[in-house]
């Protein structure tokens, strides 16, 4: 595949306990995907490696238990956009918060954290969601991208309509070709597959599963 090569980076988002079966915020099937992540990541295919770890402050203005009367999972109106509240999760330094102890992160050279601003939430690896001024600053992670000269992007992990479909959105318009590796990825709501699909490949986002890239 032509978009297999020294120029594409793999981005793993976040593989951690915490969005795992058992864990505060589980993705169902989330460990299904490890196996394949697993092949993905030794696959010499890929010039580089990176991955997302959402890295929440104790309290952090996602977690519906900052919000009185309020549930998991209630939206709320943000800095004048929905917020979905979550359950506490990914609390810097707690084991569910780890990189998953599953997998082999020694060949990953850049861990892009996020979610770490107290008062923004954070699904994509590139940029914040909405600040109080109206604006998404930047992880930096797009120019390290273009520095080491990649051009094209695989995603895959968690949650595929979150965090996955966010940072796919940001990589094409950071102007990377992207494709997203679908059956290693899962959903906080496997309802939304279809939208999220179309969402992404009316972007020019391409949809590969994972053999087409081993
Ligand atoms: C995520 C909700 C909250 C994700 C992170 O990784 O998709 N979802 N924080
Ligand atoms: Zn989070």
């Amino acid at each position: 595949m032509d978009s297999h090569s020294r120029f594409t980076a793999l981005i793993t988002v976040d593989i951690q306990p915490d969005f795992m079966p058992g864990g505060p915020l589980a993705v169902t099937g989330g460990d299904e995907i490890l196996e394949s992540l697993g092949k993905l990541m030794g696959s010499d295919g890929f010039g580089l490696l990176v991955a997302t770890q959402d890295w929440h402050p104790f309290a952090h203005i996602s977690f519906a238990s900052r919000h009185p009367g309020k549930n998991p999972f209630d939206v709320i109106s943000l800095y004048g956009q929905d917020q979905v509240l979550w359950p506490d999760h990914c609390v810097q330094g707690t084991p569910g918060a780890a990189l998953h102890g599953a997998l082999d992160w020694h060949r990953v050279s850049a861990i892009i954290r996020k979610g770490m601003d107290p008062a923004v939430d954070s699904y994509s690896g590139f940029r914040n969601n909405w600040d109080s001024e109206g604006k998404r600053p930047k992880t930096g992670l797009a120019g390290y991208l273009r520095e080491r000269r990649i051009t094209d992007v695989c995603l895959c992990g968690l949650a595929r309509d979150f965090c996955v479909k966010w940072s796919a959105e940001d990589a094409v318009d950071e102007g990377f070709n992207v494709t997203v590796i679908w059956d290693a990825t899962r959903a906080v709501d496997p309802s939304s597959d279809e939208k999220v699909r179309a969402d992404l490949e009316a972007l020019g986002v391409r949809m590969a599963v994972a053999d087409d890239l081993l």
